[in-house]
């Protein structure tokens, strides 16, 4: 009998990444909520590297980094593919989804929740956007109807990037600046699952006003 439990916390993108494709892939969790503060001996256990979420416990064995995960997932659970069949279209998935972590979300964390000059880091992060939007108009990738890999790490890019600009109060990615970016993020979020594990904006705003008191005093506050 299988067993899987998800060390994860709810609200990041990381963690929301591995709970769409367990469910998209139908497969039954077990969930536990960790506190990133006071960190588990489960999770120092499971994640002694980098003692981070998300860790999926596959019948005890830890897996670990959100894009692995997914991977992981892909290849136990073969219905519903995560990752294109193609060997030149998986190169290019992973790509793009490295991309995205490597230099995207950086690019973002330094510029709307940077402390002092955070000019350089966003006209960095509006570069990234433009090369990962041209990106999109010549792979074909994004172009599928079904949610897959690449669409699930995007998330990071069209759900957590608009609410983290909205809490700092500044405009970098927008329906104007960035039309096929938005125009996908329309697909995505028509999906069910997509939907149901995107945290509550609010609750998102409550958590950066305390973690991060420094940014923008005036920008969301009521
Ligand atoms: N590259 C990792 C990033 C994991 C990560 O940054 N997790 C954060 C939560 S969003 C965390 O556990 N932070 C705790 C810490 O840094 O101490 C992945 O994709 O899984």
């Amino acid at each position: 009998m299988e067993h899987l439990k998800l060390l994860g916390t709810r609200g990041s993108p990381v963690n929301a990444r591995v709970e769409i494709a367990l469910q998209l892939k139908g497969v039954d969790y077990e969930f536990a909520q960790q506190d990133l503060q006071n960190k588990s001996d489960e999770l120092l256990k499971y994640n002694p590297i980098h003692k981070k979420i998300p860790v999926l416990l596959h019948n005890g064995l830890p897996i670990v980094e959100s894009l692995l995960i997914l991977e992981y997932i892909d290849e136990i659970w073969k219905e519903n593919a995560l990752l294109p069949v193609d060997p030149y279209c998986r190169a290019q998935a992973r790509f793009w989804a490295k991309f995205i972590d490597e230099m995207i979300m950086p690019a973002t964390v330094n510029a709307f929740l940077g402390e002092g000059d955070t000019e350089k880091a966003t006209e960095e992060l509006q570069e990234h956007l433009k090369t990962f939007e041209k990106g999109m108009k010549t792979a074909e990738l994004f172009k599928e109807n079904k949610i897959k890999y690449l669409d699930i790490a995007g998330l990071f890019v069209i759900y957590w990037i608009p609410v983290l600009q909205e809490f700092a109060g500044k405009n970098v990615l927008t329906r104007d600046n960035f039309p096929e970016i938005m125009s996908w993020a329309d697909d995505i979020f028509s999906c069910d699952v997509v939907q149901k594990n995107l945290p509550d904006k609010q609750m998102m705003f409550g958590f950066l006003r305390l973690s991060f008191p420094h940014v923008n005093p005036n920008a969301h506050r009521q």
